[in-house]
């Protein structure tokens, strides 16, 4: 199945900074760089502060557009395309524009793992492509005492977000993308098996790396994920989005 690919993987504006991804990469880069991406967080980076258990504490959602048609609504570990603006709830000052970053190309995120602040992560579940929200997200879920001197951020921040979103597809870490790594089907990725869909991932994008590289990154693979050391890395191990809770 064809899995639309992405044109960059980082976001800017929320907690999880990674150096910008080139929008005009090659598409089997781009699918590499996610998978990459995706085996190498062992944890979801934690974004903003923890939720105290406060009743208040909830993200408010206003629907502004549904399409008529919505054929997948997004749920976690999807992998989103999406526009989004960012507002002080203070004084409406916008603080972030997704549209004049990576020349306007819409952001891409896993959804649900803390690649984006907790608020978004729950504002965003169960869209349709194509769906317009707005949403008012309490600090807690955002950034917390602290703020985030970045994007100008101030402690306590109550955050408004007007989104859009373009794209709801299969994320890196779905069942599918495991069960074409897993070539016998074992239900576990051996070195081979990921050796292999290595090997694959950079023969389409045609650049030429020095072996060491791919080496690399094979052992840092299994360094982040396999965690009980056996060799192989089990559908556990490598969906570790299902161990965190939203
Ligand atoms: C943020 O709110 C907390 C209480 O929730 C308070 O203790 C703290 O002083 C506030 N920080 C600022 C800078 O207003
Ligand atoms: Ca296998
Ligand atoms: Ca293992």
């Amino acid at each position: 199945m064809a899995v639309p690919r992405s044109p960059g993987s980082s976001l800017d504006m929320p907690v999880t900074l990674r150096p910008g991804a080139e929008a005009k990469m090659r598409l089997g880069v781009v699918a590499l760089c996610l998978f990459l991406q995706a085996l190498a967080l062992l944890t979801p980076q934690a974004c903003g502060q923890e939720t105290d258990g406060a009743a208040a504490d909830e993200v408010k959602t206003e629907v502004l557009y549904v399409p008529e048609q919505c054929q997948q609504k997004s749920k976690k570990g999807d992998l989103l395309n999406a526009h989004y603006d960012g507002y002080l709830a203070s004084d409406k000052s916008k603080f972030y524009c997704s549209r004049r970053q990576n020349d306007g190309h819409p952001k891409w995120f896993v959804l649900g793992v803390g690649q984006v602040i907790k608020g978004l992560d729950i504002a965003m579940m169960n869209m349709c492509p194509g769906e317009k929200r707005r949403v008012i997200i309490p600090p807690s879920l955002a950034y917390g005492h602290q703020g985030y001197e970045p994007a100008k951020i101030p402690p306590n921040a109550t955050l408004i977000f007007e989104i859009e979103l373009y794209a709801v597809t299969k994320g890196p870490r779905s069942v599918e993308a495991f069960s074409q790594i897993d070539l016998d089907s074992d239900k576990k990725l051996s070195r081979d098996e990921i050796n292999d869909y290595l090997k694959k991932e950079f023969e389409r994008d045609g650049k030429k790396r020095d072996p060491s590289v791919h080496e690399n990154i094979l052992v840092d693979i299994f360094k982040k994920n396999d965690h009980d050391g056996d060799g192989f890395i089990s559908a556990k191990e490598y969906n570790v989005y299902q161990h965190d809770e939203l």
